[in-house]
C-alpha cells in the first residue's frame, strides 16, 4: 500500500491538533493542549486506492520548532494553517512556506492553504478572498475549514494525496521490474524534479472553495 507522509503547520491554536484528530478519529477537542509532537496513521480509500496516511501534527509554539527540518525535509504533502479570527497566523504562514520550499529545494510542493475556525463567523478577521489571493499565488489549494463542525476536513488531506498521485503516479508494474540498489529507494519517492507531469501543474492549480 501506498504511503503519504503529510505535515500539519501552523502558528499556536489555529486548530492543527483539532483538524487532525477530527479526520482520523471523528470527534472534536475541545481543550486547548499545546502540541510538542504528534503522529497519527489512518488507512483511507482516495479515487479507489488504499493508501496509508502518515500525518504529522506539528508544534505551533516558538519553542518546539527545532525539528522543523527535518519534517519538512521527509514530508511529501503540507497543510498550512491559519484561524480566519487572527490575522497574525496568516501573516505567519508566509515564512512558514519559504521554509518549506528552501528545505525541500524546489517551488513544487503539495500543499492546502487552510483558513480554520469558519464557524466563528462573527469573529473573522481574515477574509475569504484573502485566503484565495494567497492561495492562487502559492498555486496551491485553499479551503475554509471547521474542525468544529466537521466542515471541509477530509476534503484536505484528500486533496493532498490526490496532489501527490499528480506528480508521483503510482506505477505498480513498473515498481516491480525495477532493479535499483537499496540505496535508491530512500529518495525515490521525494523525487519531482524534471518529470513531464510538471507541465500539468498549471492546470492543477485549482482554488477550491
Ligand atoms: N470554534 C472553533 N474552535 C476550534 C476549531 N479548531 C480548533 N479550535 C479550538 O482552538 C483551540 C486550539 O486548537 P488546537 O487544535 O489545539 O490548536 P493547534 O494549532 O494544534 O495549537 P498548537 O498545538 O499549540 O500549535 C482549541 O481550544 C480548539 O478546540 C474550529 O474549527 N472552530
Ligand atoms: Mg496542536
Amino acid at each position: 500500500m501506498r504511503e503519504y507522509k503529510l505535515v500539519v503547520l501552523g502558528s499556536g491554536g489555529v486548530g492543527k491538533s483539532a483538524l487532525t484528530v477530527q479526520f482520523v478519529q471523528g470527534i472534536f477537542v475541545e481543550k486547548y493542549d499545546p502540541t510538542i509532537e504528534d503522529s497519527y496513521r489512518k488507512q483511507v480509500e482516495v479515487d479507489g486506492i488504499q493508501s496509508m496516511l502518515e500525518i504529522l501534527d506539528t508544534a505551533g509554539t516558538e519553542q518546539f520548532t527545532a525539528m522543523r527540518d527535518l519534517y519538512m525535509k521527509n514530508g511529501q504533502g503540507f497543510v498550512l494553517v491559519y484561524s480566519i479570527t487572527a490575522q497574525s497566523t496568516y501573516n505567519d504562514l508566509v515564512d512558514l512556506r519559504d521554509t518549506i520550499l528552501k528545505v525541500k529545494d524546489t517551488t513544487d510542493v503539495p500543499m492546502v492553504l487552510v483558513g480554520n475556525k469558519c464557524d466563528l463567523e462573527d469573529e473573522r478577521v481574515v477574509g475569504k478572498e484573502v485566503g484565495q489571493t494567497l492561495a492562487r499565488n502559492w498555486c496551491s489549494t485553499f479551503l475554509e475549514t471547521s474542525a468544529k463542525l466537521k466542515v471541509n476536513v477530509n476534503e484536505i488531506f484528500f486533496d493532498l494525496v490526490r496532489q501527490i498521485n499528480k506528480r508521483t503516479p503510482v506505477n505498480k508494474d513498473k515498481n516491480k521490474k525495477r532493479n535499483v540498489p537499496q540505496s535508491n529507494t530512500i529518495s525515490s519517492s521525494n523525487v519531482n524534479n524534471g518529470q513531464p507531469t510538471d507541465g500539468n501543474n498549471t492546470n492543477g492549480c485549482c482554488v477550491l472553495l
